[in-house]
């Protein structure tokens, strides 16, 4: 139900269960936190998409069965396990989005660093109208792409974005034409695997830290983290670079 394929250094990862809407089921959300917990060295980016007409319907209803509230809680800690996995793994995460990005598909879509919305991407927190709450971190991270407001509103009324809406108001970081998702994040993991490593595990792993910071922690954990990243051999070879002419400008 997840496949995964290395492509040069790029690792895609592939929900493939067209026939359920790529619905996530216990079985699913393991091998997503055993896949990202087990990143080859040698992978430098990785792309999660789906297979079919949508990239994810969310929760597997169908195996939301009687829970007593501990069982309910050791399951949504084990979708936070999986997509923790996901957001602070190795490597940048891109998501490629398509049809329904709805309930635990926009909860795993959040997760990782970027998203490429095709256009007949569309978002919705259908969990109000279930009954339901969030429990695969949507509420910490989705506020975080397109505010506290927002998301209330998409759980109280049920409302859906549409994938132009979903870019605008921040849900998506690229819209794209139906079909050219995937060769965009191709595009963009090959940038994002040029980077010096330093670079991409502070985007990762300490700015997430300093924006839930106090002003004060935060701007002291930049300085530590710029003066770590500026001391690297790499960072000293692509800064002569430069000066040498032999960088690319900014836009090139
Ligand atoms: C499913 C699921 C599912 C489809 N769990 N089986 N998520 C939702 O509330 C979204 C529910 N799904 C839908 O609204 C629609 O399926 C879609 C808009 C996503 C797609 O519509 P469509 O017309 O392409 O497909 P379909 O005919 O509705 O569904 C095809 C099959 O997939 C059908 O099964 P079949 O055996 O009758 O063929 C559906 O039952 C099945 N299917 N979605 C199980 N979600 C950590 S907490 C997270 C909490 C949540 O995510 S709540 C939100 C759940």
């Amino acid at each position: 139900m997840v496949e995964t394929n290395i492509q040069d250094d790029i690792l895609l990862v592939k929900l493939n269960r067209p026939n359920k809407r790529n619905a996530l089921n216990d079985a699913i959300i393991l091998a997503l936190e055993k896949i990202f917990a087990q990143v080859p060295a040698t992978v430098k980016c990785a792309i999660v998409y789906g297979e079919g007409q949508h990239f994810s319907a969310g929760l597997d209803l169908s195996e939301l069965q009687e829970r007593d509230a501990v069982q309910g809680l050791m399951h949504s800690r084990s979708w936070h396990r999986a997509l923790d996995a996901i957001q602070f793994g190795k490597v940048p995460v891109i998501a490629v989005l398509h049809g329904a990005c709805v309930g635990g598909g926009l909860e795993l879509a959040s997760a990782c660093h970027i998203r490429v919305a095709e256009s007949s991407t569309f978002y919705a927190l259908p969990e109000g109208q279930r009954g339901i709450f969030v429990g695969g971190g949507a509420s910490v991270r989705v506020p975080k792409l397109i505010g506290l407001a927002r998301m209330t509103d998409m759980m109280l009324t049920g409302r859906v974005y549409r994938a132009e809406e979903g870019e605008r108001v921040g849900l998506a970081q690229y819209l794209v034409a139906e079909g050219e998702g995937l060769a965009k994040a191709i595009e963009l993991a090959h940038k994002i695997g040029a980077n010096a490593p330093m670079t991409n595990y502070a985007l990762m792993h300490i700015l997430p830290k300093i924006t839930d910071s106090t002003q004060e922690v935060g701007m002291m954990m930049e300085s530590l983290t710029a003066a770590i990243a500026q001391n690297a051999p790499e960072a000293k070879s692509r800064l002569q670079d430069f000066l040498d002419g032999k960088a690319k400008k900014v836009g090139e």
